[in-house]
């Protein structure tokens, strides 16, 4: 089993408690961190950077302060988790999760639990100002969701205590969705908050969810019309915001409800916050599909790769084996004809016989005659020409060997297993995990 530092990776016990969904998301995760044959791991051998897929989605709240963040934060979990209230409660960003026990945690904490998060620490400061509150609360989809609760955002003087528009621009890149609460008496065309709505718009446009907060605050339908209408229209004024059709669907808490005629849509937002969870999952299973795939076409070009330096090598050493041979021979025959013919025909006849005597003699006559015209003054100079040559040639072949490294039996071994562990447990896994999900929604018969 992995072993991870989340505290909602819970021991095999609690998988049994789990939504289907949960149960896919975090087992999707546990496919990639596996120390030796997760899939991070495995792609890293092979220099590809794999991320692993979250197990909940984030959701980011911003508007102008009092807008409603914190209280529908507390809505969806069903739990006072959350300080609300006019005064400015919320000063820091604050991550809602859920988890085994109701826990507070700092900054620090935080990041040590959360990774994904850890970009943060870049942004002077917001660590200082980050915290976790962990709710055991399994109302909704809270199980698979984490909100990113931030300070209200105010026009003038006031003094944030670290970078709020760079921290909340990261948190945008890295959120599911991005919910942005107008609230209809408030400074909901606060400029901090349209400059920051416009820039995050520029890169998120199809996370963006504009809500008109506290709707039941907001008077009768005229006004509240009225009020809405303003807020398009600033909102329209900016180029970046320019779109067509603003959708602004108007909420608030059921539980605050004065008697309002109001049209609640706050349910809107739990079926969005659903089918957000249900692209995640199809994603996050697409891509794990999408890295098998990869990592096993690296591993078979690894061995393909090695299979074809194993080859070269062979068919180097064989050539250059030849080519030093060769180097090696012209000065041994000639060695072999200087000797003999030092020793004279008697020696030899009565040491290896006269047939013995006569092949050598006949195999040796093209160097014979090669000799014979070297002047004999020249012969020994020829002789270590010769004999120099022959060296110069031998080490040419041997210095322009070049043999490419290739892969150990382990090493090998290696990336058979790796290969073994991808396609038979991993994309099984895949594929039944997919078939879990379906399962939900389709009727047997169909799958
Ligand atoms: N009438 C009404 N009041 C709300 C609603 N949502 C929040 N409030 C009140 O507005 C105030 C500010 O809410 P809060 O959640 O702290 O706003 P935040 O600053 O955006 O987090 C609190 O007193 C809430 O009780 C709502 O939907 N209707
Ligand atoms: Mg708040």
């Amino acid at each position: 089993m992995s072993k991870t530092n989340s505290l909602d990776i819970a021991n095999p016990l609690q998988n049994d408690k789990l939504s289907v969904n949960e149960k896919i998301l975090k087992e999707c995760h546990n496919l990639y961190i596996e120390p030796e044959k997760g899939l991070i791991h495995i792609a890293s051998q092979f220099g590809l950077k794999l991320l692993a897929p979250r197990k909940k989605i984030i959701i980011l709240l911003i508007g102008n302060h009092s807008a409603g963040k914190s209280s529908f934060i507390n809505w969806y979990v069903e739990e006072h988790v959350q300080k609300t209230g006019v005064a400015i409660e919320t000063q820091g960003i604050c991550l809602v999760t859920s988890g085994k026990r109701r826990e507070s945690l700092m900054g620090n904490a935080t990041l040590h639990l959360y990774p994904h998060f850890k970009p943060l620490q870049q942004i002077s400061g917001v660590v200082d100002f980050l915290s976790t509150e962990i709710s055991t609360s399994n109302k909704k989809k809270f199980s698979l969701v984490t909100f990113v609760d931030t300070p209200g955002l105010v026009d003038g003087d006031m003094q944030y205590l670290f970078d709020v528009n760079e921290a909340l621009l990261w948190l945008g890149s890295m959120a599911d969705l991005i919910f942005v609460f107008f609230d209809p008496i408030g400074q909901a065309l606060c400029k901090r908050t349209l400059n920051l709505v416009e820039k995050l718009n520029s890169t998120n446009a199809e996370k963006m969810r504009f809500y008109l907060s506290k709707a039941d605050d907001a008077g009768n339908e005229s006004d509240r019309q009225r009020v809405m209408m303003q807020i398009v229209q600033e909102l329209c004024k900016r180029p970046g915001l320019n779109r067509t059709g603003f959708d602004m669907p108007t909420i608030f808490i059921p539980e605050l409800n004065k008697p309002s005629k109001c049209t609640n849509q706050i349910e809107e937002i739990c079926r969005d916050i659903e089918k957000t969870i249900n692209r995640t999952i199809q994603n996050t299973l697409n891509t794990l599909e999408k890295d098998c795939n990869d990592i096993k076409t690296l591993i078979l070009q690894g061995l393909s790769k090695d299979e074809a330096d194993k080859n070269y090598n062979y068919k180097t050493i064989l050539r250059t084996a030849m080519m030093g041979g060769a180097a090696a021979i012209i000065p041994l025959v000639l060695c072999l004809h200087l000797v003999i013919s030092g020793l004279g025909t008697d020696f030899m006849h009565s040491v290896f016989g006269e047939e013995f005597t006569y092949i050598l003699h006949k195999y040796l006559s093209p160097v014979r005659i090669l000799w014979s015209i070297v002047p004999a003054s020249q012969q020994w100079n020829i002789f270590l020409l010769v004999l120099a040559l022959s060296a110069v040639l031998f080490l040419l072949t041997q210095s322009s060997l070049g043999l490419r490294t290739t892969l150990t039996r382990k090493q090998k071994h290696s990336y058979i297993e790796m290969l073994d562990h991808v396609c038979n447990v991993v994309v099984p896994k895949k594929t039944q995990l997919y078939f879990e999900y379906l399962e939900q929604s389709v009727g047997d018969h169909d799958l």
